[in-house]
């Protein structure tokens, strides 16, 4: 088998799985998260940089290089493993988020969503179909089907009639793939309603997916729902395969999901947040524009490796921004993905000694939440 999905343990006091997904660019370690890397590059970062967080798989977007650089230009450079220089794993999103994202400039029907591209508002027919045709040109290990994702709070007849959509493409994705490198994840949606998530994860998962994403979450309800919706989603799916929070979240938001059962995650937060000047730490997020650091000599976080924290102090990262300096989004990039990354490694080790409950109470408490 190409892609495999071992299952290392299980967390008995929780729904957390300790796991490996294996592809043919490599294992990845799960629960495991995956920086986003959209247009071709996780912004502001080299290739080894992201490595050296300890990240094992990153994203790229189906919407982005498909209109920039193009599929042909991504296939003439070697395909996407080539173009970023990145030889593990890569998961590509089908373009179904961007339907949720871009809602002015598409039109969406049974057969296709119809975008006005963002860039130079050319016209482009995203279908079931060519969306994995697409993801076989960019080359990467994982395809995401293609999906409806629909603004949350939406009437209950608009969730359904999603839903059904994004169960009909799912099936359309399937049987239009041909590369037998690349991997199928099903999306399951279905919005704050528990039986239409089972419903629709269900359906997903007697039609024999390589992997099972959860979406259509953190688009603008409370956590909470987030994880009531997570929590009943996951017992749906098959324990042989991997589960995938798409788009979440908050270093709380993982701990909280990997306990109900995810494996993989990906967030724009940790760069996009950096980059504006916030830093994740144990003890909650810091503003490093704020006057209060100034003249602090202690770094970021005391025990993380990363460049940031082990060759500079939070003064100087205060300077960097206030001086608008390049170098500032880069370190706090580099600081929020080590950071992600050690939450994750720190949840492996607490499923595999038996702990996590442990862990998450102890991480939140750090964090100032109960
Ligand atoms: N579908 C797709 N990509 C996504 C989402 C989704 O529901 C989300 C939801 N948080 C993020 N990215 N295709
Ligand atoms: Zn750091």
């Amino acid at each position: 088998m190409t892609f495999r999905y071992e299952l290392l343990r299980t967390d008995p006091s929780t729904g957390a799985r300790r796991g490996t997904f294996h592809t043919p660019h490599g294992p990845v370690q799960t629960p495991g998260f995956m920086p986003v890397g959209t247009q071709g590059t996780v912004k502001g970062l080299t290739i080894d940089q992201v490595a050296g967080t300890g990240a094992e798989m990153i994203l790229g977007n189906t919407y982005h290089l498909a209109l920039r650089p193009g599929p042909e230009t991504v296939r003439a450079l070697g395909g996407l493993h080539a173009m970023f220089g990145w030889e593990g794993p890569i998961l590509t999103d089908s373009g179904g988020f961007q339907i949720f994202s871009l809602k002015d400039i598409n039109k969406i029907t049974e057969h296709s969503v119809v975008f006005r591209s963002h860039i130079d508002g050319a016209i482009i027919d995203l279908t079931p179909e060519r969306s994995i045709e697409i993801q076989e040109a960019l080359g990467s290990d994982v395809a995401m089907v293609l999906d409806h994702v629909v603004a949350l709070p939406a009437e209950p007849d608009e969730v359904q009639m999603a839903m059904e959509r994004s169960i009909r493409w799912a099936e359309r994705c399937l049987n239009a793939a041909g590369r037998s490198d690349q991997a199928r994840f099903a999306i399951v949606q279905g919005g704050l309603d528990v039986p239409l998530r089972v419903q629709c994860a269900r359906e997903l998962s007697s039609m024999g997916f390589e992997g099972y994403a959860v979406g259509g979450l953190s688009v603008g309800e409370a956590p909470a729902e987030m994880y009531r919706i997570t929590g009943a989603t996951t017992p749906e799916l098959p324990t042989d395969k991997p589960r995938y929070l798409m788009g979440v979240g908050r270093p709380v938001d993982l701990l909280e999901s990997v306990m109900r059962g995810i494996d993989l995650f990906d967030c724009v937060m940790p760069t996009r947040n950096g980059r504006n000047g916030l830093a994740f730490t144990d003890l909650g997020p810091i503003k490093i524009r704020n006057a209060k650091h100034r003249h602090a000599t202690e770094p970021l976080e005391p025990e993380c490796p990363c460049l940031a924290c082990t060759r500079h102090t939070r003064g100087y990262l205060r300077h960097l921004f206030i001086a608008g300096e390049m170098l500032g989004p880069i370190l706090m990039s580099l600081h929020n993905l080590t950071y992600y990354q050690r939450l994750m490694q720190g949840a492996r080790e607490a499923i595999e000694a038996g702990t996590l409950a442990e862990y998450v109470a102890e991480k939140k408490r750090g964090w100032g939440i109960s």
